[in-house]
């Protein structure tokens, strides 16, 4: 049972990755300056760009230093951390040297006295049935053994190969830009009633499709609100705009608070 807040910070896809030195500045501010504010702080997953197995920090200075900047944020406040379609092989062994407690997904959560169901989001794209298919086979536990075995550099080439695929499927979305395929990357209606009947909640945030907005929506006799987590890009100005936020959530309600401008 996850205990009441009076204030929480709800964060997701930051993709950290040690590319983007600015991104990861930005984070490490986050837990130093904003995030001790709130009473707890909700990580709705792909907080790394890959994870490959929690054996991999040992030789990794970046993942070193995201862990105490974790470590550290865990020591003042509650961390929650739940699983994204890039960082689901996060494990008990980063989980307890970073303090975080994993939540399911989806979990529902207590802040300010209003009950929030939580989520990454990509299990919510039922458009998108070839990645269900995919997701069902890569969340099997015998198959995140049968990989975590592997020898790491074939874990990373695996992982490298994975990404660049998504990379080039995306650039391809992105150029034909029909509605098709946003529609097909984006969450349904229907996934996103059936959350909200099955947890009981009419209040429903997640990450993943990168869409920050706050949505009133309703199918037949349902209804719901549905806020979505920007993703974090501070190193790619020349292509996108700088973007990183966070939700805050108190006694005045919900909203977004843009760290750029921080
Ligand atoms: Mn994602």
């Amino acid at each position: 049972m996850i205990p009441q807040y009076a204030s929480a910070l709800l964060i997701s896809d930051l993709h950290l990755t040690p590319s983007m030195p600015l991104t990861a500045q930005r984070f490490f501010d986050f837990c130093e300056k904003e995030a001790p504010k709130a009473e707890a702080v909700f990580i709705l997953g792909d907080l790394f760009e890959y994870w490959v197995g929690d054996d991999t920090s040992l030789q990794s200075p970046f993942q070193q230093e995201v862990q105490r900047a974790l470590a550290n944020l865990s020591a003042k406040i509650k961390v929650y951390y739940l699983h994204g379609n890039r960082d689901f092989l996060i494990g008990t062994d980063f989980l307890k040297k970073t303090g975080m407690t994993l939540l399911s997904d989806p979990s529902c959560i207590d802040i300010a006295n209003t009950k929030y169901v939580v989520s990454h989001g990509d299990a919510l794209c039922t458009a998108d049935v070839g990645y269900q298919v995919f997701r069902s086979w890569v969340r099997k536990s015998w198959m995140q053994k049968l990989f975590l075995s592997l020898p790491l550099h074939w874990r990373r080439s695996i992982a490298h190969q994975m990404r660049s695929n998504s990379h080039a499927q995306y650039q391809h979305a992105a150029s034909t830009s029909s509605e098709q395929n946003q529609i097909r990357t984006n969450v349904t209606l229907e996934a996103c009633a059936a959350l909200s009947r099955d947890q009981e909640a009419v209040n429903l945030i997640h990450g993943h499709t990168h869409l920050p907005a706050h949505h009133h929506e309703h199918l037949r006799d349902q209804s719901w609100q549905r806020w979505v987590l920007s993703d974090w890009d501070l190193d790619h100005p020349e292509s996108t705009l700088p973007r990183a936020s966070a939700l805050s959530i108190d006694g005045q309600g919900v909203r977004y608070i843009d760290l750029i401008k921080h």
